[in-house]
């Protein structure tokens, strides 16, 4: 097939899509400008960020007419996540009109039963008989049995007008919304296919090698309106620790309670536990929800030109098809000639080398320090707003390094205390957990409940939640200080530091609300597999994913 092309206005992580494209044995061409439509035969739009983003950038670029014109002509179109969300009449995220092309207003999910952004692996409810048409499998391969990623704030919600454009409807908390759309030449998905592991590849293979195109008078809809029931599962994210060894390369290593050299009285060499492209294949290999790259050593400055984690992320998400996340070094940054570049762009070109999501450590902790000064008034510039404006909250993660400080009585303190069974060198039953920055070198005025209620109020999408004192351990999580945030915030919490075995993961999701649980050190030691623990959760009766998929 020549004539395969996508819409992209520069918002997001497109190469994972070009690399599931190219993976199948396709190539892709990027649309320019509206010309370019009339030469597609097939036509993707992987919407990313924000729903008023999207149409002001169509709008900008002349897209909106030429789009509408497209469609109009019967030649497929794929949307995916805000390019399906584009296709309907408006967002309560925008006063930006959507293109009318179906009926409905996209809506903000409720935060009274679940966390938002929905960020995770759900399941779809089919609601088309699932035959094949014209040469286009009517379900467009999508399986019941598995799960796809999702990522959003904002969801259609099913109503019975939407009867003939709804493929498939997924529940998360209480909430019913329409996951998947197909009519005619138009099929879109909420989820992610290119994220979705396998099953999003199977997805897009089948709209690649089909017509694209299904003639509804052929096809049965199931009656009456869906059930489906909220089958989101626990994410496991591989984490991976990277930095440059005394030889120069770059190894992912891996520190106790922060401190990555081997003991040794000359002090030891870094720790070297493999490479970090041959490692995030494994780890999606043995079945990770995501993987988090951090850059352990940009407390150094680091000039734009030399960021060596781009080339790392470039080759993984040629492989790896789940969502990667890249921590270390988000910030303004200066080139040995002066040049200064911003959180933005630096975030943009970690975004255009196959990252979804940037996760800022020190810097949000300076940026929250500056709410709190400015009276708790956000002023625009940081940079959790910036890329949170430009690419959305759910791509803005805040890594969190917090150590405890421990106290007799939480009257010692003005901090937010908690109380805790890791008693103090003094007996202490009390702590309070102390933010610090570069890489847990330096503690700050500032507790970790102030940090994450001003990050999310900034605008972030989700907490990467560490614990120094967990950290290597293999003890398990730390229980009270994932409850006291979980509690303090709406946003997803992703509880890290501290595993040591499989019922360390089911005590974490047992005993806090937290959607999803890293690890490193049992990780890279092949101590216990990934495979292994989803084995454990799901005996323990906690959904998690697992992809069958043949391709
Ligand atoms: O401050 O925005 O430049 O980001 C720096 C990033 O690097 C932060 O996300 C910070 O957490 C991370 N970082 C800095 N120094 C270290 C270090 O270890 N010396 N790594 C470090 C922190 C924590 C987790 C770890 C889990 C699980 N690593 O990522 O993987 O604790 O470990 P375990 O399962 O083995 O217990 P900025």
């Amino acid at each position: 097939m020549t004539g395969l092309y996508m819409l992209d206005y520069g918002a997001g992580n497109v190469r994972s899509l070009v690399n599931a494209v190219e993976k199948l044995g396709y190539s892709i061409t990027f649309v320019k400008d509206p010309a370019d439509l009339k030469k597609a035969d097939k036509l993707i739009f992987p919407g990313v960020g924000a729903f008023g983003h999207a149409m002001d950038a169509l709008q900008a670029k002349g897209f909106v007419e030429p789009l509408k014109e497209y469609i109009a002509s019967g030649k497929p179109y794929m949307g995916i996540c805000v390019g399906m969300q584009t296709l309907f009449e408006g967002s309560e995220e925008s006063t930006s009109k959507g293109l009318g092309i179906i009926p409905g207003i996209v809506k903000h999910f409720s935060t009274a039963d679940k966390a938002v952004p929905h960020m995770g692996w759900n399941a779809t409810q089919l609601v088309k008989e699932q035959t094949e048409v014209g040469g286009q499998a009517v379900n467009y391969g999508i399986d019941q049995d598995s799960v796809y990623y999702f990522v959003h704030s904002y969801a259609v919600p099913y109503a019975d007008n939407l009867k003939e454009w709804t493929l498939a409807t997924t529940q998360y908390g209480d909430e019913i919304f329409v996951s998947a759309v197909q009519k005619g030449n138009v099929c879109c998905t909420q989820f992610h296919p290119e994220k979705s592991g396998f099953a999003g590849i199977k997805l897009l293979r089948s709209f690649l090698e089909g017509t694209g195109v299904v003639d509804d008078s052929k096809v049965k809809i199931f009656d009456p309106r869906p059930k489906s029931k909220d089958l989101f599962t626990k994410r496991i994210i591989a984490c991976l620790d990277v930095r440059a060894n005394d030889q120069g390369d770059l190894v992912v290593t891996k520190g106790d309670q922060y401190d990555v050299r081997e003991k040794s009285e000359a002090g030891g060499d870094v720790r070297n536990l493999g490479k970090p492209v041959e490692l995030a294949k494994r780890y999606f290999d043995e079945g990770a929800d995501e993987i988090a790259f951090l850059n352990i050593t940009s407390f150094r400055n680091c000039p734009m030109a030399d960021l060596p984690m781009l080339e790392v992320l470039k080759l993984a998400s040629q492989t790896v098809f789940v969502p990667l996340t890249i921590g270390g070094g988000i910030r303004d940054v200066t080139d040995p000639d002066g040049k200064v570049h911003s959180a933005l762009d630096v975030a943009g070109e970690y975004f255009r080398s196959g990252a979804d999501k940037v996760s800022i450590g020190s810097d949000a902790v300076y940026s929250a320090e500056k709410f709190y000064a400015n009276d708790g008034v956000p002023d625009g510039t940081t940079a959790i707003e910036t890329i949170a404006k430009a690419y959305g909250a759910q791509a803005v993660v805040i890594s969190v390094d917090p150590k405890r400080v421990y106290v007799k009585d939480p009257s010692e303190t003005k901090h937010h205390v908690v109380k805790t069974p890791y008693t103090g060198p003094n007996g202490e039953t009390y702590c309070w957990y102390q933010c610090t920055v570069k890489g847990g070198r330096e503690g700050r005025d500032l507790d970790v409940r102030q940090l994450v209620t001003a990050c999310q109020r900034l605008g972030a999408g989700e907490i990467l939640l560490n614990c120094m004192d967990k950290d290597g351990t293999n003890s398990g999580y730390d229980i009270e200080l994932i409850r006291d945030v979980k509690s303090a915030v709406t946003i997803p919490v992703v509880a890290s530091s501290g595993a040591g075995n499989p019922t360390h993961f089911s005590q974490v999701f047992n005993e806090t609300n937290v959607e999803s649980a890293l690890a490193a050190g049992i990780f890279h030691r092949r101590e216990v597999p990934i495979d292994t623990v989803k084995s454990h959760l799901k005996e323990s009766g906690i959904l998690v994913r697992e992809d069958h998929t043949e391709l």
